[in-house]
């Protein structure tokens, strides 16, 4: 496996970002991440050693435009048009007040200062934590983080591919630090997007580091 350097201690101004923990993501799940549940003793670890910790939850209303079931003759993993783009299909997940969109039962975060949810716009998808696939949609969380104060933004969780990266990349837009600890990630890894990710990650200045 790729080393990367050590996460530097976390400090006043930092804040870790949990991202979709929940049950679909992980083993048996409807949208299973390869090994998902492995990152968990990592992020719990993480949770412990940061002064300030977020949650992100997928939470998406029945009948949902990136479900494949939404499009009559489509399957999970295609592409299709909607009308902010192009929108990879899924299999129905993290429905609202479903199990699967429950919190996985071995995430350990009593400390948690908030849970930001996202996806609940039937029309729109939303990996970002910041802002949904239209990219024009903003989550509020970039006001909410800035007025507390925050400067940088270390990201975990499910899937580093899609929320990881979206919401790693937006930060960094909205002017923090980013800082994704890449062993408290799993990828979906659709036709190499976990490479990509990656690289697209470095290249844009986020900081890859290992717990
Ligand atoms: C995610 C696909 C669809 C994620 C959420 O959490 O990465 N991926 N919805
Ligand atoms: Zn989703």
């Amino acid at each position: 496996m790729t080393r990367y350097p050590a996460l530097s201690p976390a400090a006043e101004q930092d804040i870790l970002l949990i991202v979709d923990i929940q049950n679909d993501f992980c083993p048996g799940g409807a949208l299973p991440v390869p090994q998902g549940d492995a990152v968990i003793p990592a992020v719990n670890r993480l949770a412990a050693r940061f002064p300030h910790v977020g949650l992100t939850q997928d939470w998406h209303p029945a009948g949902h435009l990136s479900f494949a079931t939404s499009h009559p003759g489509k399957k999970p993993f295609e592409t299709i048009e909607v009308s902010y783009g192009l929108q990879i299909l899924w299999p129905d997940h993290c429905v609202q007040g479903s199990f699967g969109a429950d919190f996985h039962q071995g995430l350990k975060v009593p400390r948690a200062e908030f849970v930001l949810r996202k996806g609940y716009d039937p029309a729109i998808d939303s990996y970002s934590a910041f802002r949904e696939n239209d990219r024009q949609t903003k989550t509020g969380l970039s006001s909410y983080l800035r007025e507390r104060g925050f400067a940088r933004i270390v990201l975990c969780g499910l899937a580093t591919d899609f929320c990881v990266l979206y919401s790693a990349q937006d930060a960094l837009a909205e002017g923090f630090l980013v800082s994704v600890v890449v062993d408290a990630t799993r990828g979906l890894d659709v036709e190499g997007s976990l490479e990509k990710a990656l690289g697209a990650m470095r290249e844009s200045g986020v900081a890859l580091v290992q717990s």
